[in-house]
């Protein structure tokens, strides 16, 4: 967004140049009354276009959207300092026009009466899908830090449980300068190991491989030494109830511990809602969501953690170890909710 400023006798002169030279594609932010010449008093009136192009075209059918360009950092006292300009030119504009014995000019002033309060409204009216997210954001804690020591990833299997532990590992380490070691419960899947042990190795990270998940908590003990310990564990179907009360047996008992529920953006949300009643039971108290990369639809970053009154602890948006891993924070979630997210370039 750039910001151009129009100098002209008076506001409506300003107005009708704008027109001209920006067409629709500019939104009014401010207006301040400036001396011009020795005597002359004037108006300048700041306009926001769309992009960094100098050369505005005429021909741009894209209008400037006012409350999507206003960004979600846009708070009640930036809101207040646009307006109250505003609202005091718009007073003006009546009353000269309710003084006007001249048609023509009248019609002209009721124009850009009419104009100014499509851009109050603007501003005032942002969309419906924003208001609600904004209140669910408000009303639950939709993000939380993590800050367990000992971090454990439940949840389907394919999801990115194994690609994520490796990440946290890796920005334990190398991000925050702890140490840290990687605790598997994922005998079960052929090569479930082996992908733990070649992140481990390149990380630096010692691996446990646990086979009996009775034996975990007595591991857990072992590893006092370690700011951070990962566990993985092996995908299981909510619909796999034995697998998820052997999990929760396992988990007893280890003491600053953090369950991460990870979910594929992806996932419908009944099917999301169906692993969270199954894996609540394992004492789940954060949402991980993986795979924002292939997802499109990224209201559930904010609906998902409200609706299950579970925050969000972290994101990944692709399959790179260690950079795709993003820390979930209310601002971030909203941000991408209404606006996607951008991909990191692929090194050419
Ligand atoms: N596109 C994409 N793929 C991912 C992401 N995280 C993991 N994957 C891939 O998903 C597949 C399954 O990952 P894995 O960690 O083995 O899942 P697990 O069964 O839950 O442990 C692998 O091919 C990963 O590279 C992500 O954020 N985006
Ligand atoms: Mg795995």
């Amino acid at each position: 967004m750039k910001i151009l400023k129009y100098q002209a006798g008076s506001v409506r002169e300003a107005l009708t140049q704008i027109k001209d030279e920006l067409g629709e594609n500019a939104m009014v932010v401010s207006t301040r009354d400036v001396r011009r010449g020795l005597l002359g008093k004037g108006v300048e009136v700041s306009v926001a276009i769309d992009g960094d192009d100098n050369r505005p075209s005429h021909q741009s059918s894209h209008r400037a959207s006012p409350a999507m360009g206003a960004g979600y950092s846009l708070g009640d006292a930036d809101v207040e300092r646009i307006m109250a300009p505003l609202r005091s030119e718009l007073r003006s504009l009546r009353s000269v026009l309710r003084a006007s014995s001249d048609n023509r000019q009248g019609d002209e002033i009721r124009r850009d009466v009419s104009a100014m309060r499509h851009v109050l409204e603007g501003i005032r009216t942002p969309p419906q899908q924003t208001v609600d997210l904004l209140s669910l954001v408000r009303d639950s804690p939709v993000a939380a830090a993590s800050e367990g020591r000992v971090i454990v990833l439940v949840g389907p299997t394919g999801v990115g449980k194994s690609t994520t532990i490796a990440k946290l590992a890796a920005k334990a380490v190398y991000g925050d300068h702890q140490s840290a070691a990687i605790v598997t419960l994922d005998t079960y899947r052929v090569g479930g190991e082996e992908q733990m042990r070649t992140y481990a190795n390149l990380i630096g990270a010692p691996l446990f491989v646990v086979a009996d998940p009775r034996d975990l908590a007595s591991q857990i003990d072992e590893l006092g030494e370690y700011d951070r310990v990962y566990i993985d564990t092996a995908g299981r179907s909510p619909r796999d109830i034995p697998a998820i009360r052997s999990l929760r047996g396992a988990l007893q008992g280890i003491v600053d511990m953090e369950v991460h529920l990870t979910l594929s953006l992806n996932t419908p949300t009944n099917v999301m809602d169906a692993n969270h009643r199954r894996y609540f039971e394992v004492g789940v108290n954060r949402l991980l969501f993986t795979k924002l990369d292939e997802s499109l639809d990224f209201d559930e970053l904010i609906r998902t953690p409200a609706r299950l009154e579970v925050p969000v602890s972290f994101l990944t948006t692709g399959q790179a170890v260690p950079e795709d891993l993003v820390i979930a924070t209310p601002d971030g979630l909203m941000n991408m909710a209404r606006g996607g997210i951008e991909l990191r370039a692929e090194a050419a």
